[in-house]
């Protein structure tokens, strides 16, 4: 398969419906509205909701089925990043390649903006349309481990380990735990909701949450490499910020060279977990490759 042409076929459809599923800046209030926009089409890579379509194919699902959750994946995504740029947590001017949500509008208006992402987010996994056909027991199991993912015990936890951090010596048990949580859970989640929703059996769901749990900790160490030798152009955000912040990273703790290792190592364990899937799987193991080998 050819994962670009994947890649651009998933991304217009997701962009398609996103579009269709955020409230529309004509609609008040049309700043918030603009605002939350603004960020969700702001040119990310839309690897979760990818990741969602394409576990949701490997079990023999189709997108149909799964778009809606995709969609809540970039809006809960997003609305991480809007708040994670603000001058309480890390006062950052330029994300994918544009002016941070506060910038370009307010703080008040970035952080109401990422609380509405969050919040239209648990709407649209809920809505009754999207839902149809699906077992409701099966999309009430997707929005607890949604919630459980992207909360304390996920990437809001990572979060907080991740600035309680800053500036102290972390051994490897915090910095796994960090990365685990702030990245790994949700891209987790994402991978888990597709399987599900597209009924997935037990050892195809052990098989995915293998993959996905190898997979997000390697992208993790990617994101860490990349911020030290990455283009700053091409990332569309600074490089050298984790270490001018005094983050823990994988390079700072292991070392580059042991760091890429660690990416290969785990690259391994993900296409291994994919065995029993055959083609099915292609995309998933096309994007676990491309999670590592990616540039921005
Ligand atoms: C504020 C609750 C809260 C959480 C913030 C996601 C996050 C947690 C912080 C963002 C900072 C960061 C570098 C996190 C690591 C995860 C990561 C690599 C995010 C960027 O994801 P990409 O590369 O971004 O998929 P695009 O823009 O392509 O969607």
């Amino acid at each position: 398969m050819d994962l670009n042409v994947y890649l651009q076929e998933r991304i217009e459809q997701i962009d398609a419906a996103l579009d269709r599923w955020l409230p529309s800046a004509a609609i008040l209030p049309g700043r918030l509205h603009q605002a939350m926009r603004y960020s969700v089409f702001a040119g990310g890579k839309r690897l979760r909701p990818i990741l969602t379509i394409a576990a949701s194919e490997a079990v023999g699902g189709h997108i149909g089925q799964v778009l809606h959750a995709a969609c809540a994946m970039e809006m809960i995504h997003t609305y991480s990043l809007v708040h994670d740029d603000l001058p309480a947590m890390d006062d950052d001017n330029f994300r994918r390649g544009r002016p941070t949500n506060h910038r370009e509008f307010d703080e008040a208006t970035a952080i109401l903006a990422g609380d509405a992402l969050l919040t239209e987010a648990f709407r649209l996994l809920m809505d009754s349309e999207a839902n149809q056909g699906i077992d409701p027991l099966r999309t009430i199991r997707v929005a607890e481990t949604i919630a459980r993912c992207a909360g304390s015990r996920g990437m809001v936890g990572g979060q907080v380990v991740d600035m309680e951090s800053e500036g102290r010596e972390v051994d490897f048990p915090i910095l796994e735990y960090i990365h685990t949580h702030k990245t790994g859970a949700l891209i987790l989640a994402s991978v888990q909701v597709g399987g599900w929703l597209s009924g997935a059996s037990d050892d195809q769901m052990n098989a995915l949450t293998r993959y996905a749990e190898s997979a997000g900790l390697a992208f993790q160490i990617a994101d860490d490499i990349l911020d030290v030798v990455g283009d700053q152009s091409e990332l569309g955000k600074d490089v050298g910020s984790d270490q001018a912040r005094g983050k823990v990273t994988y390079p700072a703790l292991l070392g580059l060279k042991e760091s890429r290792k660690r990416a290969d190592e785990l690259h391994a364990r993900a296409i291994a977990s994919l065995e029993l899937f055959g083609e099915a799987a292609d995309p998933l193991r096309e994007l676990a490759r491309h999670m590592i080998d990616r540039n921005s």
